[in-house]
């Protein structure tokens, strides 16, 4: 019997199995405003036969782009937008995720396929960057950021929760926020662009208030019966990993008692040049040994995309629920065609009836 292929339950919320899609960037929206690419985009994905759906990382505020085609939930026309999105997704079967997002230093970028670099100074396409401190991130994204005042901090922290009642207001069912990648909540963890010398910065305890805060403030609002998670990298591959997965898992046992439910484990992202050991399943033994010392369900990406892979993760009790991301934009069908490969008993019921009812047929 596959475990890949078994329900889970978190809170109020059932998926149909433990197969989760990453947020992954389209960067083809115009003023944040999802369109005709993100709909059949989503739909299609879900009605491949994944659990879960994961919108991309949709900005809080305009200045929490990474580039100028990234969605964002920052007013209420953009909230009426996604409200086709979420149904589509609800109706293949899957469950309708967010995940919400500010990138900080990372912001005012040209698109991957358009340099990945900072816009241009001057270019009125780009806009001024905030984070923690004024230290740009370097290589390709050197814009040098505005550092935040309290005001700012204060500011954002309330983009955050007023956008997690927007996603609850155009349906969404499962909200993640963005910690992770070296986007701002990250920047304000990672000393390496966290410089402040006041009650944001310095200490673990300071560089963890951001994201305390502003994960206490969305839990307040986002309902109690729906799953909250955060995606934070633990981890930077800079050479001093072990400090900082002691660090990220104290911090990860602060989230959950503040309510968090489940954490996405990934990458800080921080720095370039880091030594990232790329390779199938890579970070397993990194996201399996945060569930057990923090004591909270994880999910995780980065080479799980194998059927075999996703099943044994499963299994082995390293994952909660695996994320498959580019395989999923290779084929949306992937969980579908991963149900086949695993000899899954009616591997059609993955998908949904109209396309499942034919399937075993002639
Ligand atoms: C990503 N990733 C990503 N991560 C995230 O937290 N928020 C995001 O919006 C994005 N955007 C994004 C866009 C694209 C085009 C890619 C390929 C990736 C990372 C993604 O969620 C996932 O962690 C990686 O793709 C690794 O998983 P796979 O692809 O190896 O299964
Ligand atoms: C994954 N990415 C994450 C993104 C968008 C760009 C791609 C995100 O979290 N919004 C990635 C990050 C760094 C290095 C490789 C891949």
């Amino acid at each position: 019997m596959s475990a890949l292929f078994q329900p889970y339950t978190l809170k109020s919320i059932t998926l149909r199995n433990r197969i989760a899609v990453p947020p992954m960037c389209q960067y083809s929206a115009t003023d944040g405003m999802p369109n005709e690419w993100h709909l059949p985009h989503y739909a299609s994905i879900a009605r491949g036969g994944a659990g879960l759906v994961v919108v991309e990382a949709t900005a809080v505020a305009p200045e929490g782009r990474i580039t100028p085609g990234c969605l964002g939930l920052w007013n209420d026309e953009q909230m009426q937008a996604f409200v086709p999105i979420v149904r589509a997704i609800k109706a293949a079967g899957s469950v309708p995720g967010i995940q919400i997002a500010h990138a900080g230093r990372k912001a005012s970028a040209n698109k991957p396929w358009e340099g990945d670099d900072h816009i241009a100074e001057g270019d009125p396409r780009g806009w001024e960057t905030i984070a923690p401190s004024a230290i740009a991130f370097g290589e390709n994204l050197s814009k040098i950021p505005r550092a935040m005042t309290l005001d700012d901090i204060a500011r954002v922290t309330q983009n955050f929760v007023d956008t997690a009642v927007r996603a609850r207001e155009a349906g969404f069912e499962w909200l993640e926020l963005h910690f992770a990648h070296g986007y701002l909540a990250q920047s304000f963890f990672s000393e390496h662009s966290n410089q402040r010398d006041d009650i944001y910065g310095g200490s673990l305890e300071n560089r963890s208030r951001f994201l305390l805060e502003t994960l206490r403030a969305v839990r307040a609002v986002w309902p109690e019966h729906l799953p909250l998670t955060l995606r934070f990298g633990v981890i930077e591959y800079d050479g001093r990993d072990e400090q900082t997965l002691l660090d990220s898992i104290g911090l990860v046992r602060q989230f959950k008692d503040a309510g968090l439910d489940m954490l996405s484990v990934s990458i800080g992202f921080t720095i370039p040049g880091t030594a990232i050991p790329w390779g199938p399943a890579f970070m397993g033994p990194i996201a399996e040994r945060v569930r057990r010392e923090a004591g909270i369900p994880v999910s995780s990406a980065w080479g799980f995309g194998t059927p075999a892979i996703a099943e044994q993760v499963v299994r082995d009790e390293v994952l909660d629920l695996v994320m498959v991301g580019k395989a999923h934009l290779a084929d949306p069908h992937w969980a579908y065609f991963a149900a086949r490969e695993l000899k899954v008993d009616k591997a059609s019921w993955t998908l949904p009836a109209p396309y499942a009812a034919w399937l075993e047929r002639y």
